[in-house]
């Protein structure tokens, strides 16, 4: 993380993570890892919609002023954070849907996508803030050719280790939990 809960200059920061309560990190941590591993700027703070619905509204008048270009917002169950900024402000807004207890998720997916035409928000799938980070980078890489590099040399490693993966399967069956264990079972 670049930035921290206080101000921050303008344009100091090119990706604001925002999610309606610290109990979302555990799954929004890894958008920051993603924006840390690329090199952008970011900032993580929570910010409710239904909690502290008047600093919403001043974080995004303050986040459009400092030159934030893009908002990662979090939000799990009657997830209105993302929607509610994207209607506040004219920059992108990516959604994460958070996984609560009940529901899986689901709740949080449909209350982030389903947005009325004219206020448009890009939802990653459930919990998976890594692809919310990455996305952040594609759009910044519009305009910054070394950020391109660096998202198309992320993209080979992909490929790369997908690859090694299925190099040598024989011997190797994974366990319920996914956990490594040899073929053929226990032969005691
Ligand atoms: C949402 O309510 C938050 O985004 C969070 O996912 C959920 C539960 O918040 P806590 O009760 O854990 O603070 O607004």
């Amino acid at each position: 993380m670049s930035g921290d809960s206080t101000h921050e200059s303008r344009s100091s920061v090119s990706v604001s993570i925002v999610m309606g309560s610290k109990s979302d990190l555990p799954i929004m941590e890894a958008a920051e890892a993603v924006l840390d591993e690329f090199g952008v700027p970011n900032e993580v703070r929570v910010v409710s919609a239904h909690r502290t619905p008047h600093d919403m509204v001043a974080f995004g008048a303050d986040a459009e002023a400092r030159g934030v270009g893009i908002i990662i917002a979090g939000a799990g169950g009657a997830a209105h954070l993302p929607g509610m900024l994207a209607s506040l402000m004219s920059i992108p807004v990516i959604g994460v849907p958070v996984p609560l207890r009940h529901l899986d998720g689901m709740d949080s997916l449909l209350s982030i996508v389903q947005m009325p035409s004219g206020v448009p928000v890009a939802a990653v799938a459930i919990g998976n803030a890594t692809n919310a980070g990455l996305l952040a980078v594609r759009m910044l890489a519009i305009r910054d050719p070394e950020l391109r590099r660096r998202m198309t040399a992320y993209r080979e490693s992909l490929s790369q280790a997908s690859r090694e993966s299925g190099r040598d399967l024989r011997g190797y069956r994974p366990d319920a939990d996914g956990n490594p264990r040899e073929a053929g079972g226990d032969r005691t």
